[in-house]
């Protein structure tokens, strides 16, 4: 029996019925919804909006937080599969769920109070509030425990002063996930975004994640009540426990851009009659499809193990690294291989491979970047903090 090419040790069949379905719902959305527009939208530098209502009725708004909240209560494999299939769409779209899924919601949810819970998770969860996460500085996002946004506490109210940069969705969001010093070390903080002192500016001329809005936010003077600030966290801990869960859906997001990719490069390679026969049967080019399947096949054993741990309570920060570096690695050199093997078609968005590739350029460097992960990795297996 001939085997599935994009995915050949059938993992699928590993999947529960819940699990299939999920990816089932979300392939057809991104079928359908996603890729008849997207081209445009990159070419256009516009994210599509018009998506959001679809997107959170399907439920992958915080889809892995409780039903009490207006939420899916999916399990991590779950929303690793949402990651997959909105990438084989786009990064940006992706990128949407996650910032709002785990950089928003989770934050709110995790050190959150039950009011500050009840308040804004149902409507997040409704796609009626949109979030941003401000961790990033303009002096160096790596190091983010060199921060100088700060919040100082002035009667009931915080007044957080500072800038951040490269931030998904600040020019969509209501509501952004502020990380500031304090006297008492780094807090997170809910900030309206039409609060008095507070301003996003849109950051243009991207060649990569062109379908996705990516801001500057200037706080200046900015006041919230304590009411806003999330007390059940402090210290860098706060803003890395997020990125935990979001790098943990990044490491199958690139799975499913990888997957379009291979997809395209292959179909293309079939029909494309060079030398009196098609080029996909040349020896260059088979050997470099096989390479593919191959990356696709180990990337997938990854994630799907990496969310059982998770879904088993006992995913530890160094395993999301290993495979966040592994799968977007994994990922853009495809991207790249498969804009190869298009030739000249291969430079246009008429064709995915390039946008791919392009968009992976972002999602290598942001939530970490391939280096800060592979001395993650490195500190572990030798004991010696090389940061
Ligand atoms: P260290 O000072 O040793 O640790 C501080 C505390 O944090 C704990 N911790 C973690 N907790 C949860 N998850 C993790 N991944 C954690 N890593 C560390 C740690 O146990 C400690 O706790 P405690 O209780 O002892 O205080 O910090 P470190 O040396 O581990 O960190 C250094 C380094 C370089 C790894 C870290 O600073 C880092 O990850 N830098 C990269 C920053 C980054 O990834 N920024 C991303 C910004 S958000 C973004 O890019 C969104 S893009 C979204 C999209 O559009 O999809
Ligand atoms: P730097 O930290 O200045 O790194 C520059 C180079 O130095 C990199 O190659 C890096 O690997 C290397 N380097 C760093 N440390 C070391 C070391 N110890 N040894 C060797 N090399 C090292 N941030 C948010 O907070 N919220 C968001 O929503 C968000 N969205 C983003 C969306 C996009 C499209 C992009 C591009 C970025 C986004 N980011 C966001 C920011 C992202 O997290 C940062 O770009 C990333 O953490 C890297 O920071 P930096 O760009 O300042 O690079």
């Amino acid at each position: 029996m001939a085997l599935n090419p994009t995915d050949l040790y059938d993992v699928r069949s590993l999947l529960s019925e819940e699990e299939r379905a999920v990816q089932d719902t979300v392939a057809r959305f991104t079928d359908e919804r996603v890729l008849p527009i997207i081209g445009d939208c990159f070419d256009q530098g516009r994210f599509p909006k018009e998506l959001i209502p679809e997107i959170a009725s399907l439920g992958l708004l915080g889809s892995s937080l409780p039903e009490e909240y207006g939420c899916a209560g999916l399990n991590a494999v779950s929303y690793g599969l949402i990651c997959q299939e909105l990438e084989r769409g786009d990064s940006g779209i992706r990128s949407f769920v996650s910032v709002q899924s785990s950089l928003c919601m989770y934050p709110i949810y995790a050190y959150g109070t039950e009011e500050q819970k009840r308040q804004w998770l149902p409507r997040m969860a409704a796609g009626e509030v949109i979030g941003c996460f401000g961790l990033t500085e303009p002096h160096g996002g790596s190091d983010p425990a060199n921060m100088k946004t700060h919040a100082r506490k002035d009667g009931g109210d915080w007044v957080i002063n500072g800038a951040k940069m490269w931030i998904t969705n600040g020019n969509l969001a209501q509501i952004a996930i502020v990380w500031a010093q304090t006297e008492d070390g780094i807090q997170g903080f809910i900030v309206p975004t039409d609060a008095p002192g507070f301003s996003a500016q849109e950051i243009h001329r991207k060649m990569s994640l062109r379908a996705s809005v990516t801001s500057a936010l200037f706080l200046d003077n900015v006041r919230v009540p304590e009411a806003n600030r999330l007390p059940n966290v402090k210290g860098l801990k706060g803003p890395l426990g997020c990125l935990t869960q979001a790098r943990y859906g990044i490491t199958w997001g690139p799975i499913g851009a990888a997957i379009a990719c291979f997809t395209e490069a292959r179909d293309y390679a079939m029909e494309r009659v060079l030398f009196d026969r098609p080029i996909a049967a040349t020896q260059a080019v088979q050997l470099k499809l096989a390479d593919m399947a191959r990356r696709i096949t180990l990337a997938q054993l990854l994630s799907l193990q990496l969310g059982r741990l998770k879904d088993a309570g006992t995913m530890q920060p160094t395993q999301v690294s290993l495979a966040k570096w592994n799968n977007v690695r994994m990922a853009l050199d495809i991207a790249r291989e498969a804009r190869d093997i298009l030739g000249g078609a291969g430079i246009t968005t008429e064709h995915s491979p390039i946008r791919h590739a392009l968009n992976l350029e972002s999602v290598i460097t942001y939530e970490g970047t391939e280096t800060v992960h592979q001395l993650v990795v490195g500190r572990e297996v030798t004991g010696i903090n090389a940061f």
